[in-house]
């Protein structure tokens, strides 16, 4: 059987340029790689509040995105998560093969916890990761193209993955994570020792910015101290965040990179890293208009949700038997 990859994004927001060299640029590449999988985790944007409009648009956003991106329907399977009832069913038993313990370690729910009440944590946003784990095994999922700070999900989810087999016997698929070698975790514009989030606005660019808010964004990244364009991530977060942006839009390597902007001032390099985002988005936001226009997205997230339901079922009734639920 070919090999499935599958991943997820949320519609928490509008996506940012981290969001998109991370993970939706390398998307279409998978298409030959094996059987594709992906989905808009619309049930993970619950767990942080959020308007009932917006997260209808961002989901209608985020399939055009995708599409946009070069991804052919007729190949992958594009869908919403909600629209796949498997998903909250396979949660419904997984939650109880995970722990407290492991799930109160987990650095994305220690970061947005802490900015919230303890009265105001939900309960999903502390379980996120069981819904997570159940979206990548309903699927036999084999590799799991993600950004640097979804490691650890993966990584629960392959413990959880061990702990279930262990004690029904091979059942669940062993899930692997594909992170970028370079570019799996874009910074901050603003701030380029923090991760570039979508839930935080400050020093990000979104894929939806016009090309004046783009270039005006990069002119005015925070650039280290000295005057060498050099990857140094510790003393020059933010020329090297920029130097990264510059390298994966270019398909070019860091040292070829940097090779290119010897004798280079910021300004002038901060220009040219301009240039290649343009160059990049402007195309890619072209097609997403088309799409949004002519509703490409509907037709693709209903076929893909046909399509993600016979492929869920089977895995989620072998689940069920396992564990001793009866199929009358
Ligand atoms: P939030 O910032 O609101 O928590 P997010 O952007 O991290 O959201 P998703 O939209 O679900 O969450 O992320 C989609 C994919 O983009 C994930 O695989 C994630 O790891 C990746 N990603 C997110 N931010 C970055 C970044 N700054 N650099 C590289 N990859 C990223
Ligand atoms: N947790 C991810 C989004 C996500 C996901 C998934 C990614 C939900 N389910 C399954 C890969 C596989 C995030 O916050 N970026």
């Amino acid at each position: 059987m070919a090999q499935r990859i599958l991943t997820g994004i949320k519609p928490t927001g509008q996506l940012t340029l981290g969001n998109y060299i991370g993970v939706l640029r390398d998307l279409p590449k998978m298409m030959d790689k094996g059987e594709c999988i992906f989905f808009i985790a619309d049930l993970h944007a619950l767990t942080l509040p959020i308007d009932p409009e917006v997260l209808r648009q961002n989901s209608i956003d985020l399939a055009s995105f995708y599409l946009a991106a070069g991804l052919d329907p007729e190949k992958v399977t594009l869908f919403l998560q909600s629209s796949v009832s498997a998903h909250a069913e396979l949660n419904a038993i997984m939650q109880n093969y995970l722990y407290m313990g492991e799930l109160s370690r987990m650095t994305q729910f220690k970061d947005k916890s802490a900015k919230m009440k303890e009265s105001a944590i939900g309960l999903g946003l502390f379980a996120y990761p069981v819904l997570m784990a159940s979206d990548i095994i309903l699927y036999d999922s084999d590799v799991v193209p993600v950004g640097e700070d979804q490691i650890q999900h993966i990584e629960l989810t392959r413990d959880l993955v061990n702990r279930f087999n262990n004690r029904y016997g091979p059942v669940l698929k062993e899930p692997h994570y594909q992170v970028r070698k370079v570019g799996a975790r874009i910074m901050s514009l603003s701030d380029p020792t923090t991760k570039m989030s979508k839930s935080d606005p400050k020093g990000d660019i979104y894929l939806k910015d016009d090309m004046k808010t783009v270039r005006k964004k990069i002119m005015s990244a925070v650039t280290d101290s000295g005057s060498e364009v050099k990857y140094d991530p510790e003393n020059k977060p933010g020329i090297s965040n920029l130097l990264t942006i510059y390298a994966v839009l270019s398909d070019i390597s860091i040292e070829e990179a940097e090779k290119r902007f010897v004798g280079y001032r910021y300004g002038d390099f901060k220009k040219a890293v301009a240039d290649v985002v343009v160059a990049e988005l402007e195309p890619f936001q072209q097609k997403y208009q088309q799409i949004i226009d002519n509703k490409e997205y509907e037709k693709a997230l209903q076929i893909g949700a046909k399509k993600a339901e016979a492929m869920a079922r089977p895995v989620l009734n072998r689940v069920k038997k396992a564990v001793g639920l009866l199929d009358i």
